[in-house]
């Protein structure tokens, strides 16, 4: 592995005074750095990216008060209007889109290229823009012998995203583009390890709206505590760890804060006997290895008949072989390291537990420890029983325990024990018969043939422990409005 140059912290005479070209890496990395606050590290090679702001509980007082007051003029303005913003915050995104493409891969790890940080900057102006184009029209409830009603969907108020730090764009503007375009203002936590990507696009997004209708503190768990706990909070939207969840949950129960809790999954494929092993072989690796398996919706566990278990085993081997994973800005790689310390201990902990139940390594699961950076190599695990703690946790890393099943009733009692439920895929040639076993998992959403394709179009949410609340089309945007219903 190659090492790129450090990055020095801008000097504060780049943060202050004229305004920054956000075009630029270094404009974009000026407008958000604090020449006193955190270093930030670059989760490839250990150099610093820059230094973040740290917000406080006051901090979060003063952005929630502030959204509030600039609540009601920004709900009063026609929906076009807000719609065209939306389309001028994309536009502005797009152009800066190399930088932040940039700032994205040197803070979080992933790589330019892939479905990686440019893919989560291109999504995060396609989500704006069909947020923007979106028509949620009032609907008759009821219309005959002189009963009239309607339901009408308002604003809630004041919205308090809480994000984390796989898809630290991405994720705060599917919080924000529906909140904002249904008239709410937003206030956003970032992850304490993603701080400078989220507020970097806030400044190129704050170059069109008016003030105080998105905010940014960066912070850590209290700070994200003081937000989901504040009065002035109308609807919390969270993406996270299920025991942040709950605790967010219980702070709700004070001022009845509506909630859209996205959490963790341990999302099961599941191979069917007339499947193709090479034809899917590609998609089966990005549906788990997309942004090196650190995706919420990410197949964790795969379940295939006997019929094929060898030639799918060889099959994702030959696929996942040909990845390269490094440092980010290098453009050949398509898979990077784990973000953090704390995810790359757990991967390492549960590829371990994997080689101590005596399952087959077919690839990788010797990371080179004194290599910089947290890598840790794409493994793939063959062999292995359904009761291992690599098949029963979420992983959230670039792993895929492969488990043979020969009874396909079996493999779905596997895919629905656990507690969580988010995304689930099916992968045979029959549609017929895959939505016929689809229809048989528990999850928010089950894919055919693909897995974790998410659409700006279609609402994507969690069962069970994995949360509840939909995101995303004309679903997403009623769970950012507040129900009212007109009758005559
Ligand atoms: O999550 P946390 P972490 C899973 C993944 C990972 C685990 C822990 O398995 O190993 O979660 O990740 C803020 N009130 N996912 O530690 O702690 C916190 O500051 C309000 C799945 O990052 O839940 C951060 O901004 N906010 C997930 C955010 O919550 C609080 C993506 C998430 O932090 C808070 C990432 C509190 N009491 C990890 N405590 C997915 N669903 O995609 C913390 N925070």
């Amino acid at each position: 592995m190659t090492t790129h140059e450090t990055t020095a912290p801008a000097d504060a005479s780049q943060s202050s005074g004229a305004a920054a070209d956000l075009t630029t890496f270094d404009g974009l990395l000026a407008a958000v750095t604090d020449p006193t606050g955190r270093e930030i590290f670059d989760p490839a090679t250990g150099a610093v990216v820059g230094r973040t702001r740290e917000g406080s509980p006051a901090d979060i007082d003063a952005a929630v008060l502030a959204a509030a007051a600039a609540q009601p003029a920004w709900a009063s303005r026609p929906v076009e209007e807000r719609n065209d913003l939306l389309n001028k915050a994309a536009d502005a995104i797009e152009a800066s889109a190399e930088a932040l493409a940039e700032l994205l891969s040197r803070e979080q790890g992933k790589p330019l290229n892939g479905p990686n940080a440019r893919f989560e900057v291109g999504a995060c102006a396609a989500w704006l823009r069909a947020n923007a184009a979106f028509a949620l029209e009032p609907e008759v409830l009821v219309d005959e012998d002189g009963t009239h009603a309607e339901l009408h969907y308002a604003p809630v108020g004041v919205v308090g995203a809480v994000g984390p730090w796989n898809w630290p764009m991405m994720i705060s503007v599917w919080q924000f583009a529906p909140s904002l375009k249904m008239g709410n203002t937003v206030v956003l936590k970032p992850s304490e390890y993603t701080p400078l990507s989220v507020q970097a696009l806030v400044a190129v997004v704050n170059e069109v709206l008016p003030a105080d209708v998105l905010t940014v503190v960066p912070g850590d768990g209290k700070v994200g505590a003081a937000l989901t706990d504040h009065d002035g909070v109308d609807k919390v939207m969270f993406t996270g760890s299920t025991a942040t969840g709950q605790a967010i949950m219980r702070a709700a129960a004070d001022n009845l804060a509506r909630l859209t809790l996205e959490l963790g999954g341990n999302d099961a494929g599941i191979v069917l006997e007339d499947a193709d092993p090479k034809a899917i072989a590609a998609d089966l690796f990005w549906g788990a290895f997309i942004n090196t398996g650190q995706t919420c919706a990410a197949m964790k566990r795969l379940y295939v008949p006997d019929s094929l278990y060898d030639q799918v085993c060889e099959a994702l081997v030959e696929v996942a072989g040909q990845m390269p994973m490094g440092v980010g800005l290098e453009e050949e790689n398509v898979l990077g390291p784990l973000q953090n310390r704390q995810q790359y201990d757990i991967v390492a902990g549960l590829v371990q537990a994997a080689k101590d139940g005596g399952a087959t390594i077919l690839l990788g699961g010797d990371p080179d420890e004194d290599q910089p950076g947290y890598f840790y190599p794409t493994t793939l695990v063959a062999d292995i029983d359904n009761d291992n703690a690599l098949v029963a946790e979420e992983q959230f890393g670039p792993v895929l325990p492969i488990v043979r099943y020969s009874d396909l009733n079996q493999a779905i009692v596997w895919a629905n024990e656990l507690e969580v439920g988010l995304g689930s895929s099916v992968w045979g040639t029959d549609l017929e018969e895959c939505k016929k076993v689809a229809s048989r998992l528990e999850a928010g959403s089950t894919w055919i043939n693909k897995h974790g394709a998410v659409d700006p179009r279609v609402p994507f949410g969690g069962v069970k422990k994995s949360g509840y609340g939909l995101e995303f089309g004309l679903e997403g945007l009623k769970q950012v409005s507040v129900p009212h219903v007109i009758s005559w």
